[in-house]
């Protein structure tokens, strides 16, 4: 029999933060509540979840960075929205975001849930922005606590 660690809960009270983007507030603001709600549901309370802002997702790995420095929080999601429009402006902001964050991750050993919607055009993301199952920061909350479980899991030498 093999030891498997499916994804589980955490069973311990949890610290979130949530680093948001004020670029497309509009969406970003969707992807807040839909994390905030996932939080809720699983059993977080407001006081345990600290919410900042940045002014872009370029701005989002520093934010991270220092936040995950404090040791005051057992995951950290990123919420954004690069839009490609016609610029390529896109690449740049995307690409250092995303690789910014996923180094910060293994840097600090620490869940840093990447909830940055990239998208050709407005509607594309507002799809991924809406209430209920189809909302990206709803699953981003999701994915932080199944990663905080399981990396308790594995620290505790379980199975
Ligand atoms: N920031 C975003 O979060 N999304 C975008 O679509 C975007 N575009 O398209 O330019 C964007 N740019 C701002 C960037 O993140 C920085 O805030 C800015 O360059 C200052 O460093």
């Amino acid at each position: 029999m093999i030891n498997e660690l499916a994804l589980e809960m955490p069973q311990r009270e949890c610290n979130i933060a949530i680093v948001a983007s004020e670029f497309n507030h509009f969406i970003v603001q969707e992807l807040v509540v839909g994390a905030s709600d996932a939080l809720e549901r699983n059993g977080i309370a407001d006081s345990n979840i600290t919410l900042v802002w940045v002014p872009g997702a370029f701005e989002l790995p520093l934010a991270v960075d220092v936040l995950a420095t404090s040791g005051h929080h057992d995951a950290i999601i990123a919420l954004g929205a690069v839009i490609r429009g016609d610029t390529p402006h896109f690449d740049y902001v995307a690409g250092e975001c995303s690789r910014g964050l996923a180094a910060l991750a293994l840097q600090h050993t620490l869940p840093v849930i990447f909830g940055v919607l990239t998208t050709d055009n407005v509607d594309q993301a507002l799809e991924r922005a809406g209430s209920g199952a189809g909302n990206k920061g709803f699953d981003t909350a999701v994915s932080a606590l199944q990663m905080i479980a399981l990396l308790d899991r594995i620290h505790a030498g379980k199975p």
